[in-house]
């Protein structure tokens, strides 16, 4: 093969994953290793991130993909979840564990930042949609507690990762724009919201570019994955979203992206942020890409609603298998019950399918009767959070969309791809399922001169090497305004 090896560690919220790429020479081609679950540790009433759990699996993943390239990589680079973050003390051991954002401690912080710095100046700022869990908030919470007293360094968790694997500390700069302390024009930190809010920035290493050396493997790491060194690591998209938006594989401008995991991340690829009060009260964020881009996109739900199904049902003793389920729910009413899929209440786990039901209640709307019927209505929720996005996103930015790309876990889900196409009323390609290891790839592969170009570049070498599948728009799509009109009490969407 024409292309080297390298290795992207991929954190998501319900699993990580170590995959081997290879790139260059018109070759990219990307295979799983290792895929370790992400389980959640609940103690003393805060839900924790199992950190050394995950590190185990990296470092299990990088043995094994040494294990198929003879003991070589070219590079590693490493994308989690965003907002999160470990806590370390003067000699670099950590602080506890980190707390999970869907921890409850972040409840009634955005009021005690507020009365230091309005909502509207914030964003005007930071240019973040308001989400309880981002990083301020988070410090907010921890704000007095011993733990941040002692701590010398806080490390977003890639960073964190990285700093294990190298014995190098940095703040990658597209992670660290989701902390709500970076002003998106400059793409460096606020001085003035960090001191509004009260956070102390010499927390924060330095901040990286993706493309940027961190490091390489530690001996100790080279000699636990039976790795030969050098091993550089690269900084590369290190939110996991900003590398699924590197491995949209989109020709031209004019596209929407949808990273579908256990969130659904929908919107558009700008060169500059749109900090508007209009778009503030839309709830659009403006996170940091690669290559000098903003993502400007909505957080909504995702596959969390599902997944907590799952977690439930199994619990309870009815265990679904999901693709059985799916093809029920293809054959389940259409929009019978919708809820919205944007909406915080959602964001806590547990009790997932009677909180469904009872927002259908509310709503004035049936309640699902069984599993094919509540997994129905979230598939028909998230298209229609989906198509909202997607229309917001283009009369905020004023792009002319005419394509939507869906990436991540969720593209497998062609009933979700299916009726995302119809909502929306534009033809859908999805794929690849896993984009965030695709563009954590191209960026290592790009700064180590394996591959060329610009991101326009990235994403041909995409479509001339992933398996991508089409969804056309169908239906009727005036059943969609009627199903977005039950949740907005009868007005428009
Ligand atoms: P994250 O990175 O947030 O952990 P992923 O991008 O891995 O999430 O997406 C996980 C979700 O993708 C699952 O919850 C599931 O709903 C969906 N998914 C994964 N594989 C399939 C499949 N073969 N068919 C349908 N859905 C799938
Ligand atoms: C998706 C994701 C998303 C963030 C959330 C905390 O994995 O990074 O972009 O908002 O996790």
């Amino acid at each position: 093969a024409a292309g080297r090896p390298f290795a992207a560690v991929d954190l998501g919220a319900s699993s990580g994953r170590v995959m081997l790429g290879y790139a260059g020479g018109g070759e990219l081609s990307l295979r799983e290793v290792y895929r370790f679950l992400n389980e959640p540790v609940r103690i003393g009433g805060t839900l924790h991130w199992d950190i050394l759990a995950l590190y185990r699996g990296v470092v299990e993943g990088l043995r094994e993909a040494g294990r198929a390239t003879g003991g070589r990589l070219a590079g590693v680079g490493v994308d989690s979840w965003a907002v999160d973050y470990g806590l370390l003390d003067a000699t670099g051991a950590l602080l506890g564990n980190p707390v999970h954002y869907r921890d409850g401690r972040t409840e009634g912080m955005a009021e005690r930042v507020g009365e230091r710095l309005a909502p509207d100046e914030l964003y005007a700022a930071t240019g973040l949609q308001h989400l309880p869990f981002n990083t301020v908030f988070q410090l907010a919470a921890a704000q007095g507690s011993p733990q941040l007293a002692a701590a010398q360094r806080l490390l977003l968790i890639p960073d964190l990762i990285a700093y294990w694997l190298t014995g190098e500390a940095g703040t990658e700069v597209t992670n660290a724009s989701t902390t709500q302390l970076l002003d998106p024009r400059t793409r460096d930190w606020s001085e003035r919201v960090a001191k509004a809010v009260g956070v102390d920035l010499s927390l924060f290493a330095p901040l990286r570019q993706p493309g940027d050396p961190a490091g390489h493997l530690l001996p100790e790491v080279l000699a636990e994955t039976g790795l030969t060194g050098p091993v550089p690591v690269t900084a590369v998209g290190s939110h996991d979203t900003a590398s699924a938006v590197v491995g949209v594989p989109a020709d031209g401008e004019r596209f929407a992206y949808i990273a579908t995991g256990t969130w659904s991340l929908a919107g558009v690829e700008l060169t500059a942020p749109v900090l508007t009060e209009e778009s503030r009260r839309a709830n659009f964020t403006n996170e940091l890409g690669v290559d000098g881009t903003v993502r400007y996109l909505r957080n909504i739900m995702g596959l969390w609603l599902l997944q907590e199904c799952l977690r439930e049902w199994a619990a309870a003793g009815d265990p679904q298998e999901l693709g059985p389920l799916l093809a029920a729910a293809a054959r389940a009413t259409p929009l019978r019950s919708v809820v919205d899929a944007g909406d915080p209440e959602f964001i806590a786990p547990g009790g997932m399918p009677e909180r469904i039901a009872a927002a259908c209640r509310r709503t004035g709307q049936p309640e699902p009767r069984d599993p094919a019927e509540t997994a129905r209505c979230v598939l028909d929720s998230l298209a229609l959070a989906h198509r909202a996005a997607v229309a917001d996103a283009r009369r905020l930015s004023g792009l002319a969309v005419n394509t939507v790309h869906i990436v991540g876990g969720g593209a497998h889900n062609e009933l979700l791809c299916q009726l995302t196409a119809d909502a929306c009323g534009l033809p859908v390609v999805a794929g690849p399922a896993e984009a965030a290891a695709l563009g954590n790839i191209l960026v290592q592969a790009r700064a180590a001169g394996a591959v060329r170009g610009g991101l326009g570049a990235l994403r041909s070498l995409l479509r001339a090497t992933q398996p991508l599948r089409h969804h056309e728009p169908s239906g009727d799509r005036t059943a969609w305004d009627r199903a977005a009109a039950r949740l907005t009490g009868g007005g428009k969407d």
